[in-house]
């Protein structure tokens, strides 16, 4: 290359930059920050969607966790720029922040949280392919580190356009590794289609012998995602109610559906990102829904001139709502950054909401009637509980003086370093104990089947004695009076073993956290170990391995005279303290992954699903996981 200019120089420099702080442009070089790379580059392939010319984006993970994402759109531009005098294209993937520029007036996927750009992307793989297909032609480029390996070139002809990008995490970047986990991608890539009706995606994981596909495209958009949340409840309705309207520039769509359960279940969005601590969209609907129902109730007699009104957590008990809207310039706030701070959207979606509602109501008495019964019943519940409450308020036991005799409690004081380890299992909890690191690790064994509180009253659930046991270990207190900012402990480590049970045991952990410690999730207080399935041990060195086809491959890498002693662990349990301590538990050592609140939330899905009245979609389900749910105790 012949382009030694003041803008190569430059380039370079950017690139460096990006290398050597990639925290500062990604967030994280934990695996999620591998993760969101692959957001990067979908986002804008989903971008050229919302603008309108393309309607497909796939995704795919090859073996060596390269990734392969297309879509159908015009293609990047490769005409030569004026100004830096290289191809549009290269600009894209080499210079920082030029991310923006292509994307024409629609609003930016990525929103405020990330949008850094290809050229991040790229500099942060250990190489990355371009293919553009337009004009009639295909052009390639590649690079690696961020470092163009060659000038744009046409590489052959084509009836198409559209664009590919192929990359590969550089692992001298990302310190956990570079393994994609398709559930987390596919669960992304589903609540995008969900939020994008015209959108068809698809994720392919190729690193199976079996490939796996998931196609997704819903022309119900958050109406489809509403019915699929509530896919295993008992709706009070047949249609989820749906609307959409906008002002200044703000579009806001709503998708709504009550049923028959106990807890509320809002998800909202602001472009795109799940604002999992709510923020200005939220309350607007809320006090919207309140003040709606309220008027209609009144108004049609239900409640008479001496009632009192109904409170917001009456019309909203049993209630699935999804709120998408859309932001010229949305401003994200709170600890991670995702609440919508914006003061003008409270009104505007409070308004919108309201207006479509009440007319809704006046077209749908029946449905009307529904809702109002429903709010009766949760104000009658509401009452009854409280008074229930007040007697034994004196004393709910959950105080940490009363720290549960099981735990063994870690000596330092700082809850930022304090670990809680919930084991599953004594032997196993035996074993954690004595390998621990006792400064600032704690482990709390949990015996058999936790409670499934999807199904359990709040009395039930505060009787149980696990539940009891993790919550005051945590210090966190239950229900109304929960408080994360007294969590004992910053990380909460669910570690139990990679069988059936174990994720059965997981699930029912998720949807207790999921259902009253959400904002231990929000904050990212809750992991789960990931201890390994092989230990293979050849004198005095051992590695440890995760499937059987690491096997396979670890011991096809090994001279062909050597016999290496091969351990599979069925369980935690047949971990000696110190085989815990190394694959498991040190910090040094161990992987954990964090949990977010959208696998807790489809923990939660599946929980309804295996305990639901409906019988399919449990088979279905049970079929498709037939390869480790061999028996499933329900
Ligand atoms: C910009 O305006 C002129 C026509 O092409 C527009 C454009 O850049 N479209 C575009 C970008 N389509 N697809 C992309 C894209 C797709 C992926 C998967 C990744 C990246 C970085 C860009």
């Amino acid at each position: 290359m012949s382009h030694y200019d003041a803008s190569n120089i430059e380039v370079l420099e950017g690139l460096e930059a990006v290398r050597k702080r990639p925290g500062m442009y990604i967030g994280t070089t934990s695996l999620e920050g591998v993760h969101h790379l692959v957001w990067e580059i979908v986002d804008n392939g989903i971008d050229e969607v919302m603008a309108g010319f393309a309607d497909e984006v796939t995704v795919e993970i090859h073996p060596d966790n390269i990734v392969r994402v297309t879509d159908n759109g015009r293609g990047i531009p490769v005409d030569i720029q004026q100004k830096t005098k290289r191809p549009a294209v290269e600009t894209v993937f080499t210079v920082l922040h030029a991310g923006g520029k292509f994307s024409g007036d629609s609003y930016k996927v990525s929103g405020g949280l990330h949008g850094v750009g290809a050229a991040v992307v790229n500099a942060l793989s250990s190489f990355l392919e371009i293919r553009i297909h337009r004009n009639g032609k295909i052009y390639h480029q590649r690079y690696e580190r961020g470092v163009v390996q060659k000038d744009l070139e046409v590489v052959g002809k084509t009836d198409h356009t559209g664009t590919e990008v192929l990359f590969r995490p550089d692992e001298a970047i990302f310190h956990e590794g570079i393994d994609f986990d398709y559930q987390k991608l596919a669960t992304r890539i589903q609540e995008l289609a969900y939020l994008n009706k015209n959108l068809k995606i698809s994720i392919t994981d190729f690193r199976p012998e079996e490939p796996i596909t998931k196609i997704f495209q819903y022309s119900g958009g958050i109406k489809s995602y509403v019915s699929y949340l509530n896919e295993n409840k008992t709706v009070l309705y047949d249609e989820p109610i749906y609307l959409m309207g906008e002002q200044d520039d703000i579009e806001v769509e709503l998708a709504l559906q009550h049923t028959d359960g106990y807890h509320m279940n809002l998800v909202s969005f602001a472009n795109y990102i799940h604002t999992h601590e709510g923020g200005t969209h939220d309350s607007g609907f809320k006090a919207g829904l309140t003040r709606a129902i309220n008027d209609y109730a009144r108004r049609n007699d239900y409640l008479k001139e001496q009632d009192e009104n109904f409170l917001g957590e009456d019309v909203r008990e049993g209630l699935t709502a999804i709120i998408s809207i859309k932001h010229p310039d949305p401003q994200f706030e709170g600890q991670t950054k995702t609440k919508l701070g914006n003061s003008e959207v409270r009104t505007i979606v409070d308004r919108i909401f309201s207006e479509h509602f009440e007319r809704f109501l006046m077209e749908n008495p029946s449905v009307g009637k529904k809702i109002i019964d429903k709010a009766f019943l949760a104000a009658k519940a509401r009452i009854a509980a409280k008074r229930a409450r007040e007697v034994t308020r004196k004393k709910s036991g959950l105080e940490i003086s009363n720290l549960p005799g099981k735990l063994a409690d870690c000596s330092s004081n700082d809850p930022e370093k304090n670990e809680l380890f919930i084991v599953e299992g004594d032997s196993a909890g035996g074993s954690a104990k004595q390998g621990r690191s006792r400064l600032f690790q704690a482990i709390l064994p949990i015996r058999g089947k936790i409670l499934n509180v999807e199904k359990a009253s709040i009395d039930r659930i505060l009787a149980n004695e696990e539940i009891r046991a993790l919550f005051t270990a945590m210090g966190t207190g239950f229900g109304e009076e929960f408080d994360v900012s007294k969590a004992r402990y910053h990380k909460l480590i669910i570690m139990t073993d990679a069988d059936v049970d174990g994720a059965h045991i997981r699930t029912l952990l998720l949807t207790l956290l999921f259902r009253y410690m959400k904002p231990a999730l929000e904050a990212g207080y809750v992991y789960a170990a990931m201890p390994p399935l092989y230990e293979v041990r050849q004198g005095k060195s051992s590695i440890y391995l995760d499937s059987d086809e690491e096997l396979e491959r670890h011991l096809a890498s090994l001279p062909a005279n050597t016999k290496p002693a091969i351990q599979r662990y069925k369980g935690l349990g047949e971990m000696n303290a110190d085989q815990l301590w190394e694959t498991t538990m040190n910090p040094q050592t161990r992987r954990l992954t964090q949990i977010s609140i959208d696998d807790a939330q489809e923990a939660d899905r599946v929980m309804n699903m295996l305990m639901g009245e409906n019988v399919s979609p449990r088979r279905d389900f049970i079929e498709e996981n037939a390869h480790y749910v061999q028996d499933i105790d329900l």
